[in-house]
């Protein structure tokens, strides 16, 4: 063990209330909206094919140019109950808002800078507007703040000498103002996701990412922090140099999820955030967006491929300048809520199955209170004696073998009781091929998942013989 100043904590994963209902909520909504979406990826006449919220450095837009945007900011077209209302009828339970991006503009009229919507021309506070519309709709509310920032003249991506070290103090003061200003005017918020924390200049102030993180917790107990905002004393991100987690969940994973097998990632509390176009997080308006859409079902597997590792899903949408959602996002919020009203129990509240091998043909999610490993990482709470590995499990077909058949390895000492459609309660039939693995006719493709509940119980003496081969690797 390397000691550490600025390192993990040493608490282990939280199991306070604010920590369990996070974990519980599994899907919420990202929102990505600043001067980015007024441009939506063209500078000049030019499509730049990058996110659309890199527009000002991909077109080496200049400060006062990029700035002058703000007079476009006229929210014309703002509903944040519209916002709020697709957010909770697609089935996310939280969202995640930018409040600063990289480009430095403000949702909020801060005090410490004149770049923020107190120089727009409606001079609203947009963003305690939206935190209030998604409170209204019962969501929890998450932060996005980027570190980095290209409007600030104190800003440096690297401290090379004591004038930047002198600027870099300075600009960390006015971010830490900012955000204690943010948690004394939003203290309802639920976390802060920390975007812009890569370059050399915050990797080497460990420090005050560590202590950011302490006065955050301290003006809102139960806080939840992203691990993207820490670095240890040697600059290792996420996690520090001896291994252990920074902050309270992991939040590397972007644009791609861990392999589905790979349960290594359950130990520690995970969220993976995801683009509906292919490369976007602000709204991008052109072809180049629309060709790299993704649709209801990917996202859908994503969201169960995610569940079934322990993780939640930040699921991005970008709206558009004048503040209206684009209607083709929309229309996937309203598909991927149909499938959730139907199917919502295999994510919310759900975790991996324990025991359940990846099948290959979709992943396997069980209710939080039969998963073995959130039980079992709760130190403070007495070990509960039902580890009988029993109860429901439900099963998301996403991919439908050439066979027509679903093979399910059974974890050792359950049974199969009954399948059951989650959709109609229609129950299908199954095979035992031996005493750990069963085979059925998998249901009729629909061009969504299909979510099967899996009603299991102990595997007596009686239920099967045993394969007496050590050889022969049954489950
Ligand atoms: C960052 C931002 O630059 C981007 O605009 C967006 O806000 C996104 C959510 O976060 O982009 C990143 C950050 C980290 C990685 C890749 C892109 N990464 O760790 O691979």
């Amino acid at each position: 063990m390397i000691p550490l100043r600025y390192g993990a904590d040493g608490t282990g994963r939280r199991e306070d209330p604010t920590m369990r209902a996070f974990r519980a909520d599994r899907f919420g909504q990202f929102v990505h909206w600043g001067l980015y979406a007024l441009p939506a990826g063209t500078w000049k006449g030019q499509t730049i094919e990058f996110a659309a919220e890199f527009l000002m450095q991909s077109a080496g837009v200049s400060r006062e140019e990029w700035s002058a945007l703000a007079a476009d900011f006229t929210l014309d077209g703002f509903d944040p109950a519209a916002w709020a209302r697709t957010a909770k009828r697609m089935g996310a339970r939280y969202v995640t808002v930018t409040t600063k991006h990289h480009d430095g503009f403000c949702l909020w009229p801060t005090a410490h800078t004149d770049f923020s919507v107190a120089a727009t021309p409606s001079g609203r506070d947009v963003l305690g507007e939206i935190l209030d519309a998604y409170r209204a709709e019962g969501l929890a509310t998450h932060l996005y703040y980027s570190v980095l920032d290209w409007h600030h003249p104190d800003w440096r991506c690297a401290v090379d000498s004591d004038s930047d070290r002198e600027a870099f103090e300075r600009y960390l003061r006015f971010a830490t103002d900012q955000l204690l200003e943010l948690a004394e005017r939003y203290p309802q918020v639920r976390g802060f996701w920390f975007d812009g924390t890569w370059d050399a200049s915050v990797k080497a102030n460990g420090r005050w990412t560590h202590e950011i993180e302490r006065l955050l917790k301290e003006r809102i107990p139960g806080v939840i922090v992203n691990s993207r905002l820490r670095a240890d004393d040697h600059g290792a991100r996420h996690f520090d140099s001896n291994g252990a987690l920074m902050g309270d969940y992991e939040s590397g994973y972007e644009r791609r999820l861990p392999a589905p097998w790979d349960l290594s990632v359950t130990a520690h509390d995970w969220e993976a955030c995801a683009t509906l176009t292919q490369a976007s997080w602000g709204f991008h308006d052109s072809d180049w967006a629309e060709r790299g859409r993704k649709t209801p079902a990917q996202i859908v597997e994503q969201l169960a491929q995610t569940v079934s590792l322990g993780g939640n899903l930040l699921l991005n949408f970008g709206p558009r300048g004048d503040g209206s959602l684009a209607p083709v996002e929309v229309a996937l919020a309203e598909e991927v809520g149909a499938w959730m009203a139907v199917n919502g129990p295999a994510v919310h509240d759900s975790g991996p199955a324990a025991g359940w091998d990846y099948p290959g043909w979709g992943f396997y999610t069980a209710p939080l209170e039969h998963t073995a490993p959130f039980r079992n990482a709760a130190p403070q709470e007495p070990e509960t004696p039902d580890e009988d590995p029993t109860g429901i499990v439900h099963a998301i077909v996403v991919r439908i073998p050439v066979s027509g058949l679903l093979t399910l390895a059974l974890p050792a000492g359950v049974a199969l009781r009954a399948v059951r459609a989650r959709a109609d309660g229609t129950e299908l039939p199954f095979t035992p091929l031996d005493a750990h693995t069963v085979q059925l006719a998998a249901p009729a493709p629909t061009g969504m998942p299909t979510v099967l509940v899996l009603e299991t119980g102990s595997a007596g003496p009686a239920d099967g013989l045993s394969e007496p081969n050590p050889d022969v690797a049954l489950v």
